[in-house]
C-alpha cells in the first residue's frame, strides 16, 4: 500500500506508519500483545508524535481517512505475524469522532473477515474523553464492537470525568492504568495507591488490568506485588517498527 499522506504534487507530506509496544504479562513475562501507536515521519521535523497530527486531523475529515489507515494497517500486520506463528494481539486506539458513528465497527468487521483475523486478536482502546461528547451513540458502536468479538479496553483509566460510571456502563475487557499515575508510582504515596485502589477495582469487576509508563524495575515490582495483569512501557521496550519488533521478540525470548 502507499504510505503516503498529502497528494499534493510536488510536495513531500512525509508518511504515516504504525509502531507497536510490547505489553508483558507481568506474573508471567510473556509477551500478550502489543499496543499499535500511530506516527508521523515528517520531512523536515522527523517523527512526529500523533497527538498534534490527530488534533489537526479531528477538525476535519481526514481523521475518517487516518483510523481507516489505522485499521487497515493493524488487520494486515496481525495477519502477517499470524502467518509467521506469531500469536499477538494488537490494540489500536481510537479518537473522540470515530465512534461516533458506526462506520468503524462495520469496517472492522470488514477487514477482520478480509484478512481473516480472529476478533480476539484485536483489541480497541477507547479514552474516556470520547466518551463523554455523545454517551449513547458511542455506546452502540462499542456494544457492536463487543458482540462481533473485539475487545474493548478504556484507556488513560483515572484521568476522565465519569470513569466509574463508564466501568459499570460499558462491555469493558481491560483496563488502562494512566502512565501519569505509573510513572510517579516508585517517588509518590499518593500516586501508588491510586494505582493499587484501580488494580484492586478492576480486578473486583472481572476486567483485565494493564499498566503504561513503566519505565523501571522497582515500578513493575510494586505493580506485581499489587496482582496488575500487563504492563508496558520503557522499561521493556520503545514503541518501534514492525519489523524491528519481530528482532526484538527474538531477543526477548
Ligand atoms: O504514541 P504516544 O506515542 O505519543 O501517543 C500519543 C497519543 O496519541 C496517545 O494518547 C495515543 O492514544 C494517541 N494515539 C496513538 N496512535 C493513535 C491512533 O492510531 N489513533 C488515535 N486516534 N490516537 C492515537
Ligand atoms: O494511548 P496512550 O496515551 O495511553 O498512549 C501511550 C503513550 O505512552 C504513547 O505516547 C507512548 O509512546 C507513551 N509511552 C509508552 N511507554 C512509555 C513510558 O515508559 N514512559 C513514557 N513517559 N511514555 C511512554
Ligand atoms: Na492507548
Ligand atoms: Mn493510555
Amino acid at each position: 500500500t502507499d504510505s503516503r499522506v498529502g497528494a499534493e504534487p510536488g510536495t513531500d507530506a512525509g508518511e504515516i506508519m504504525m509502531y507497536y509496544q510490547p505489553q508483558i504479562a507481568i506474573a508471567t513475562g510473556e509477551v500478550v500483545g502489543v499496543e499499535a501507536l500511530l506516527r508521523w515521519r515528517h520531512p523536515r521535523r522527523g517523527m512526529v508524535d500523533p497527538e498534534e497530527l490527530i488534533r489537526v486531523a479531528e477538525q476535519s475529515a481526514v481523521m475518517r481517512l487516518l483510523t481507516r489507515r489505522v485499521v487497515d494497517d493493524v488487520v494486515e500486520q496481525l495477519a502477517k505475524w499470524s502467518a509467521a506463528g506469531l500469536g499477538l494481539r494488537a490494540a489500536l486506539n481510537v479518537s473522540v469522532r470515530d465512534l461516533h458513528t458506526c462506520d468503524i465497527a462495520d469496517q472492522i468487521a470488514d477487514r477482520l473477515a478480509r484478512y481473516g483475523v480472529a476478533p480476539e486478536r484485536l483489541q480497541l482502546e477507547i479514552t474516556e474523553g470520547a466518551l463523554m461528547a455523545d454517551p449513547r451513540r458511542v455506546l452502540t458502536t462499542i456494544t457492536r464492537l463487543h458482540r462481533i468479538g473485539v475487545g474493548i479496553a478504556l484507556d488513560d483509566f483515572g484521568t476522565g470525568y465519569s470513569s466509574l460510571q463508564h466501568l459499570r456502563r460499558l462491555p469493558l475487557a481491560e483496563v488502562k492504568v494512566d502512565r501519569s499515575f505509573v510513572l510517579g508510582m516508585a517517588e509518590d504515596s499518593d500516586d501508588a495507591a491510586i494505582v493499587r485502589s484501580t488494580i484492586e477495582l478492576a480486578k473486583a469487576l472481572g476486567l483485565r488490568v494493564v499498566a503504561e509508563g513503566v519505565e523501571d524495575e522497582r515500578t513493575w515490582r510494586m505493580l506485581h506485588a499489587a496482582g496488575c495483569d500487563a504492563a508496558q512501557g520503557w522499561f521493556y521496550a520503545r514503541p518501534m517498527p514492525a519489523e524491528e519488533l519481530v528482532a526484538w521478540l527474538a531477543r526477548y525470548r
